[in-house]
């Protein structure tokens, strides 16, 4: 190919993205000044709890309903201090729930529902204001942990005492239950993906005692593996409930098992500050306080401070309007559409809510189904584009055939948007511009690339064919997989498609609800798709093991056959080598450079086509106390975590009418609704 492409345009590094400041600065912090664990001289909690609950028999005395040493929040770290009880926080999502077993796979409908609900291992949503120096996840159920000499097992401390919030023990059993019958078990595949290939290939998991487990790995000081003990891939489920519906403990199937626990399932025991207590289908899930939430302020307060969640099932596009409009309380600002509008009322003086924008961390791909092995049944049509996906040359066409400026532009004019080669974003900290391959938009440097991947137009109707001997040499016919849940996502795969068709390809968009994409995607029943990245992309140490296809279902874009055969690209190879030597790596600068070879790896060879990427901004409530300062709304998580909800809350003289159940708490698993 070489001889036609000379007079072509050559990948180069990508340009510097304009400039747009962060609002807030977080106030960095070592995680000792966070919390610590420790016994109190006395605890309190809402007077109506002690009134008509424990004074009347129906709780025990919140002194017992704690753990013998709880997190307790300390009031210097906070930015507004010791807080008050009552109020609410209304969510708005557009997310809709299938049910309560996220352990099994189901998701509650996004928007920070499974995240305040399932408390992990550690957590790394508030790690954004974390030193430098002392960056590491923070404990949560695992209070702290040791290495052995060589490295090669981690002893991982539990909370003592802490009580799920039905009131049954939390423990090491529950851990193992996670790990034995949901990570390790083939058959199930918890919500966002957990599986042994995430804790690194071979490890280990035992109890040694009622509070204490140990880690076994093959290599030496796997430190990933204390941020895959946050969300979303260790935070166990209560095992008293779902033992007895798992099909090594029932004869359930495990599609049963998955099902167990639908959305109208009240009362589901959790370890989050708020226990869901109402459903009503397309239009709201209520949760109120946990009783035995297991985290308290400085001043023996129990928490959380707020009394009621609410999430309104909207649309995500709704979020930002009501936030704006302080109908809603809380809102990711992250689809750019949305963004002079939110900017302009949020702008006035009487506005409810304030918003702060953060660095660019929302960035979207486009990815090529790469496996050419039969994930998801392909039919001839499919087999003959997963065989083209697989070339080199037909990836460099369609990244070449990508106008880049256009489509940001497309999104929201001004200095938001920027250039997005893929892989690691620009102005994070693994980042190296040098090792970025980048694809300028040519169109006839586009139809080039697809000449040397053997396709041309043969019957002049405008649209490229496959060769003669490949579906009888038809016009090359793709799909692409959106979800229609933001119309971000909607805006940039037409946007692909029309760019897609300057090119000579033809292209059918398959949008479909959240849901639906999540389950099309992970069955490998499409050819492309457009997706928003995942903080791995942000982080580089959240959810490594996602960076590269390392195990048989660790990868969105290539996974293995029903046999579990993989059929890995040479460069895919190589990625995935080096993922595995960044995990196993503790040498900082070799691990920067592990990084600088991935992303040249990654970036050269299209594992996946970047689109564009741009700032988000948090958009709160002005009545919301202890909002940290400049917290992104993706990082290491999303800002439903990153914000340490169960430490929010609203002055007495600013709190509102908005509970829709006060004085109530949630009923036993399985009960109606709120009790009094
Ligand atoms: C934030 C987030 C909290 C999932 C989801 C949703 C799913 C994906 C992703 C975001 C929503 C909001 O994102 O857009 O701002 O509130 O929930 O979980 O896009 O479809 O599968 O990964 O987190
Ligand atoms: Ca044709």
């Amino acid at each position: 190919a070489s001889a036609v492409m000379a007079q072509s345009v050559t990948p180069t590094t990508p340009p510097d993205p304009p400039d747009f400041a962060a609002q807030g600065e977080p106030n960095f912090v070592n995680r000792e000044e966070i919390f610590e664990y420790m016994a109190l001289d006395s605890y309190s909690e809402p007077e109506w709890i002690t009134t008509n609950f424990v004074e009347t028999g129906k709780l025990p005395p919140v002194e017992e309903r704690l753990p013998t040493a709880p997190l307790v929040y300390k009031a210097a770290n906070m930015p507004d201090g010791t807080g008050a009880y009552g109020d609410v926080m209304r969510h708005v999502i557009g997310g809709r729930p299938e049910g309560w077993n996220y352990f099994a796979g189901n998701t509650q409908g996004w928007g920070g529902i499974d995240i305040g609900l399932y408390e992990c291992l550690t957590r790394t949503g508030p790690v954004f204001q974390i030193n430098p120096d002392d960056l590491e996840p923070l404990p949560n159920l695992a209070t702290s942990w040791d290495w052995s000499e060589d490295g090669t097992q981690l002893t991982v401390h539990l909370i003592e005492g802490a009580k799920w919030s039905d009131g049954d023990p939390f423990d090491a059993e529950d851990v193992m239950f996670y790990w034995d019958n949901h990570v390790m078990d083939p058959q199930v595949t918890p919500l966002n993906g957990a599986s042994p290939e995430t804790f690194g290939a071979g490890t280990t998991l035992e109890q040694v005692d009622d509070y204490t487990v140990k880690f076994t790995f093959q290599t030496s000081h796997p430190e990933a593996v204390l941020y895959q003990m946050a969300y979303g891939t260790f935070c166990p489920g209560p095992s008293h409930i779902l033992k007895p519906e798992h099909p090594e403990f029932s004869d359930n199937s495990y599609e049963d098992y998955r099902n167990a626990f639908p959305p109208d399932y009240m009362g589901f025991p959790v370890m989050g500050a708020w226990v869901p207590v109402e459903y009503r289908p397309d239009d709201i899930i209520v949760m109120r306080r946990n009783p035995y939430y297991w985290k308290v302020d400085e001043n023996g307060n129990q928490l959380p401070y707020l009394d009621e969640m609410q999430y309104k099932l909207s649309t995500w596009a709704d979020r930002d309007v009501q936030a704006v409009a302080g109908t809603g309380d809380f809102s990711n600002l992250e689809q750019a559409e949305n963004y002079v509008e939110a900017l302009r009322r949020s702008a006035e003086d009487d506005a409810p809510a304030r918003l702060e924008f953060g660095p660019r961390i929302i960035g979207y791909s486009l990815y090529p189904n790469l496996s050419g092995n039969g994930w998801g049944q392909p039919d001839e049509r499919a087999q003959a584009i997963r065989d083209l996906n697989r070339n080199l040359d037909f990836r460099k066409a369609i990244t070449t055939a990508i106008d880049r400026q256009r489509l940001g532009n497309s999104l929201v004019k001004g200095p938001f948007t920027a250039i997005y080669p893929g892989g690691l974003y620009s102005g994070t900290s693994y980042y190296d511009q040098d090792s970025t391959v980048y694809y300028p938009y040519d169109l006839a440097t586009a139809k080039e690339y697809l000449k040397a991947a053997g396709l041309e137009d043969t019957d002049g109707d405008g649209f490229v064919n496959h060769p003669a001997d490949v579906l009888d040499g038809q016009n090359v016919q793709m799909t692409l997989l959106a979800t229609n849940d933001y119309q971000t996502d909607k805006n940039l795969a037409e946007g692909v498609v029309a760019m897609l068709e300057e090119l000579g390809i033809r292209v059918a968009l398959n949008t479909l609800s959240g849901n639906d994409r999540d389950a099309t995607r992970d069955s490998g029943r499409y050819d492309w798709m457009v997706m928003r990245n995942p903080t791995e992309l942000i982080t580089v140490v959240q959810r490594t093991d996602q960076l590269a296809p390392v195990g048989p279902r660790t990868s969105f874009n290539h996974r293995a056959n029903d046999a579990g055969e993989m059929d890995l690209l040479p460069f895919e190879q190589e990625m995935v080598d080096l993922i595995n030597q960044f995990i196993a790596s503790d040498d900082g600068n070799e691990r920067k450079e592990i990084m600088k070879n991935y992303q040249k790896v990654r970036t050269e060879n299209l594992y996946g086509i970047g689109l564009t990427q741009y700032p988000g901004a948090l958009i709160i409530n002005k009545r919301f106390s202890n909002i940290p300062p400049g917290t992104p709304i993706f990082m290491y998580n999303w800002a439903e975590d990153s914000i340490i909800r169960e430490r929010v809350y609203v002055a007495s003289d600013a709190q509102k009418d908005y509970e829709l159940h006060p004085q109530t708490l949630p009923p036993a698993p399985g009960g109606d609704g709120p009790v009094q």
